[in-house]
């Protein structure tokens, strides 16, 4: 088995994003399976098409997406991806679209395929604080959310996706929000790979 993991650069005010830094500690090979990483630029359609690029020349089994979320408690799993881009502030690329669809022709919105249920219980299981979400916002990480989710639906529909949203670390210098230890987040990181890897497709 295959998973592709994405992670991304630091955006807004920000010079660190949990969601790359977390992909430097993860190993190639986990719990039998192969574990591809890439680090996106928070740039719209930049960033999906770069993942579209690689789900074709990788051709993994799951993708799963990784974001921050400044401010939110504990590792939150998205339900939703919705097809609109509405940007509070500009992206890395200096776009600021509101109110667009992200893709003309596709649904209003996609659910996640990545078993969440079992992943937020194997997760707390270990001590790791996760929820479900329900909604990843409409900034870059929607957009990755529902690009991915869509192109696999129209062209590998067997490859599950999906988007999990990082708290702060303590590296960010945040501490009026909350915050979990980076080795916490790789730890959570290598059980949401061994879900996936015990899960039958
Ligand atoms: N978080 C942003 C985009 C990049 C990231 O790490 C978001 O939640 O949309």
């Amino acid at each position: 088995m295959k998973i592709l993991i994405s992670g991304f650069e630091p955006f807004g005010n920000d010079t660190y994003n949990p969601s790359m830094e977390v992909l430097k500690r993860l190993p190639d090979f986990w719990a039998g399976t192969e574990i591809k990483k890439a680090v996106l630029p928070v740039v719209r359609f930049e960033s999906l098409r770069i993942m579209e690029d690689l789900i074709e020349a990788e051709r993994p089994d799951a993708v799963v997406s990784l974001g921050l979320a400044a401010g939110r408690k504990g590792i939150t799993i998205e339900r939703t991806a919705v097809n609109i881009d509405d940007f509070r502030i500009k992206d890395n690329g200096s776009n600021q679209p509101h109110d667009e669809r992200i893709i003309k022709d596709a649904p209003d919105a996609w659910f996640t395929s990545l078993p969440y249920r079992k992943l937020i219980a194997a997760l707390n299981e270990k001590g790791v604080q996760a929820s479900l979400s329900e909604s990843a916002g409409t900034f870059v990480c929607n957009h990755v959310f529902f690009g991915v989710r869509n192109y696999c639906m129209q062209n590998h529909p067997e490859v599950i996706s999906g988007f999990i949203h990082l708290p702060c670390t303590d590296e960010m210098g945040k501490s009026d929000l909350p915050e979990m230890p980076m080795d916490m987040i790789v730890k959570a990181m290598l059980t949401v790979i061994e879900v996936l890897a015990g899960t039958q497709f």
